[in-house]
């Protein structure tokens, strides 16, 4: 290696592309922020002079209404920024690449998680071991997956509960909501957990919608309903409600906005501000960082959750490596974004059945992207 490397036979980035993918949605997905209708992915091609190509993905949730980061933004700092300062680095050193991106550019997270997952994937490839081999190895190959209902009906979401739960596909439900008042949302959520009972478990995420007050009402009406986690009821800022919400209630409350990376996980392990946490590759800066929030997680005692941006099969599979490193993983996880997108721009879907994900055993992310599909839905 020492010696390759004198002879000048690193193995080097040679470009990043950054592309701009829009999917169709299986049906609108309401949120309590945004109303999906399709999903941007922005997909990263990184080549190396080796000739082994990497692929990543970074993706959001309704442009710039869920992170700090929109699709078009990330496109852009990777281009304008992130890719030249790649360019001619060693390919195999995942660590010194993103050290590097550290010093040209502050945050952007998401981007950063796109290009990390491109260079494991790499690297993954190179040494023909899945990408979780990289991270030490998985302790589990299956990963539980709930589905979100997000209809805005009812009767719809009962009924597409019953078939999922008929399809052994998922077993816990997770409802969005926060654009109603409390009221009209609790009576939503009680109605499904009434027709679901003991045979489902039912969580909510208020994607930070509530003020405090409405939160203690909210919550207070929730738990007598049996539900089963309180995600992100009030704003990421406001810690201390977050707090003050977790010393109350008996029902467990799940930072998501307010926990990103390791720094946030401390401080809320500092002031008891969540029960659970919900990582997601994205929000950490990549796979690495959403281990060290992990580990603080780990230490501080709290439950680990395995989130989503809604990512398609490549973000999605690459925070399926992640996850199945983790010691505890006790709340499961929500990694079924394909499953909301029409069609998909990998060969082989990611296989979901007996309510689990099932992680591919290739190389690297085990994925290969389907170029006529790529062609087909990338924008412009
Ligand atoms: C979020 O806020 O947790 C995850 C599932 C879903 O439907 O939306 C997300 C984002
Ligand atoms: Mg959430």
């Amino acid at each position: 290696m020492i010696n390759s490397h004198r002879q000048g036979m690193t193995t080097t980035i040679t470009s990043v592309e950054a592309i701009l993918v829009d999917l169709p949605t299986i049906r609108a997905h309401q949120l309590a922020m945004a109303t999906m209708q399709q999903q941007t992915l922005v997909i990263v091609r990184l080549r190396c002079s080796d000739g082994v190509e990497g692929i990543g993905e970074a993706t959001t949730i309704g442009g710039l209404s869920y992170g700090d980061e929109s699709p078009e933004g990330i496109k852009l700092t990777i281009d304008t920024y992130l890719a030249p300062a790649l360019a001619g680095q060693d390919a195999t050193n995942v660590h010194g690449a993103m050290a590097r991106l550290g010093k040209v550019a502050r945050g952007n997270r998401f981007a950063k998680s796109a290009l990390e997952t491109a260079l494991l994937d790499a690297q993954g490839k190179r040494l023909g071991v899945p990408l979780a081999t990289l991270l030490g190895g998985a302790v589990r190959s299956t990963l539980p997956v709930l589905w979100t209902l997000a209809s805005g009906d009812t009767a719809r979401d009962i009924a597409e509960a019953e078939q999922l739960l008929a399809e052994r596909r998922h077993h816990t439900f997770k409802l969005k909501i926060g654009r109603r008042s409390v009221r009209d949302d609790v009576a939503h959520v009680a109605a499904i957990k009434r027709a679901l009972g003991e045979r489902a478990r039912v969580t909510v995420d208020v994607n930070q919608a509530w003020n405090e007050a409405d939160a203690a009402t909210g919550i207070a009406m929730l738990e007598a309903a049996g539900i089963d986690l309180i995600e992100q009821p009030t704003p990421r800022e406001q810690r201390m409600a977050l707090a003050r919400l977790a010393a109350r209630f008996v029902v467990p409350i799940m930072a998501d906005e307010a926990v990103c990376g390791p720094e946030d996980a401390m401080e809320l392990a500092r002031i008891g501000g969540a029960d659970v946490f919900a990582l997601k590759i994205a929000k950490a800066g990549g796979i690495f960082g959403m281990l060290r929030t992990a580990a603080v997680g780990d230490a501080a005692g709290i439950a680990l959750y395995g989130g989503t941006m809604l990512e398609g099969s490549v973000g999605t599979i690459a925070a399926a490596h992640g996850f199945c490193t983790l010691p505890q993983l006790a709340w499961g996880t929500e990694l079924f974004g394909p499953l909301l997108l029409k069609d998909d721009i990998v060969q082989q879907r990611p296989e979901y059945r007996d309510f689990s994900l099932h992680l591919p055993e290739g190389p690297g992310l085990g994925l290969a992207l389907d170029e006529d599909k790529l062609a087909h839905y990338r924008r412009g």
